[in-house]
């Protein structure tokens, strides 16, 4: 009964008591550089949350984090990489997004210029190459050797894994070209290739500046060995990111063919207008999730107008998020263990707990606590 007590306790004023801080930025994965990018713009040029954004993503595409961003990774079954990228300006509700973009390397910047220069939201393939182009982008491989060695390799292992169902020859165990079977369409969960922190790692990131405007964005190359033509969840608003300066953000990465079935991030943000926190709002995505698709690696970050943030996640093993504010001196990475097939739900009692003893840890660096509701 003390043990509850105890947490009872510990959990009321973690939930309760939080840090103020703006600017702060906040992104998805260990991409320090891109939140240092972002913290710089936002914080010592004192520019917008928008302008951070973008110019922090940018850094992850001239860099290629960890291969899932940029040009030259995750190739589609033919050996291409195209783009997705979205912004979000949560003062306006303006977004400017691309997808499928050949040929181009600037996803984020050519959403953004979509953002600024069209009354359109998303943008697409080859047209939106030509768009790019006219707004003066250079038009550029986005192949590196790596794309033709990864889709050698695949081939030499039969095409395995890949997203095809219902088709012949089995693409459980050939190569295509596949022909669709016309009868009896077997309507049971297939599982997708295994996404992992290896293949797996979108940029989305929350910044807000001084002014206490929220932007969100996102940059990826999506899944490898997609079909031809897939788009995942990074450039649909509400899916890969929202933003809205009323109540904050959010940002989402993992397997988007299935995340935008949830519309996570627009999920993450609307949880945090009926007044969860954070930390229960990234629980309870992860747990809408869960609950039809507890197998797929997922994982979101919120963050409100005052700069509180949490994160969750399932099947990743961990998931990382970095982080930049005033009080710190340097940016800092904070890691969350993500939930396992077989653990108690994401928001589940000794779930939160769990997590509320991670923020309690967390506010110790916080200087300035405003809200004691
Ligand atoms: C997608 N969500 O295209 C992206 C992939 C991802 O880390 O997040 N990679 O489905």
């Amino acid at each position: 009964m003390e043990f509850v007590k105890y947490f009872s306790i510990l959990f009321i004023v973690a939930v309760n008591v939080s840090c103020k801080r703006q600017p702060i930025v906040v992104n998805t994965w260990n991409f320090t550089n891109a939140t240092i990018k972002a913290w710089d713009v936002v914080y010592r040029q004192q520019r917008s949350a928008i302008d951070a954004v973008e110019e922090g993503c940018s850094v992850c595409e001239v860099e290629q984090c960890d291969g899932s961003v940029g040009y030259g990774g995750s190739p589609s079954e033919e050996g291409e990489t195209t783009l997705d990228g979205m912004i979000m300006d949560g003062k306006t509700m303006n977004v400017g997004a691309v997808a499928g973009l050949r040929y181009i390397k600037e996803a984020i910047s050519v959403a953004r210029h979509v953002l600024d220069y069209t009354k359109h939201t998303l943008l697409v393939g080859d047209q939106a190459t030509e768009f790019a182009v006219k707004m003066g982008f250079q038009h550029q491989s986005l192949s590196t050797p790596n794309n033709e060695q990864i889709i050698n390799d695949w081939k030499a292992r039969n095409c395995q894994p890949n997203y095809w169902r219902n088709m012949l020859p089995s693409p459980e165990t050939a190569c295509g070209p596949y022909e669709k079977v016309s009868s009896s369409i077997q309507d049971i969960r297939v599982l997708s290739p295994p996404v992992d922190e290896h293949n797996h790692d979108t940029i989305g990131m929350i910044a807000i500046d001084g002014n206490g405007n929220v932007a969100a964005g996102t940059s990826t190359n999506g899944l490898t060995y997609k079909i031809p033509g897939r788009v995942g969840d990074s450039p649909i608003p509400g899916s890969g990111a929202y933003a809205d300066n009323s109540v904050g953000g959010a940002v989402a990465t993992g397997d988007g063919d299935v995340m935008m079935r949830f519309s996570a991030s627009f999920l993450g943000v609307e949880f945090l207008r009926n007044g969860y926190t954070p930390q229960q709002a990234a629980d309870m995505v992860i747990a809408r999730i869960g609950k039809y698709y507890p197998e797929n690696s997922a994982a979101i970050v919120v963050v409100d107008v005052d700069g509180n943030y949490g994160s969750a996640c399932q099947i990743f093993s961990s998931f990382p998020v970095s982080i930049y504010y005033s009080e710190l001196d340097e940016v800092k990475v904070e890691t969350t263990r993500c939930r396992q097939i077989g653990d108690e739900p994401n928001g589940s009692v000794y779930w939160t707990v769990s997590k509320a003893l991670w923020v309690v840890v967390g506010m110790a660096v916080c200087k300035n606590f405003v809200r004691i509701s």
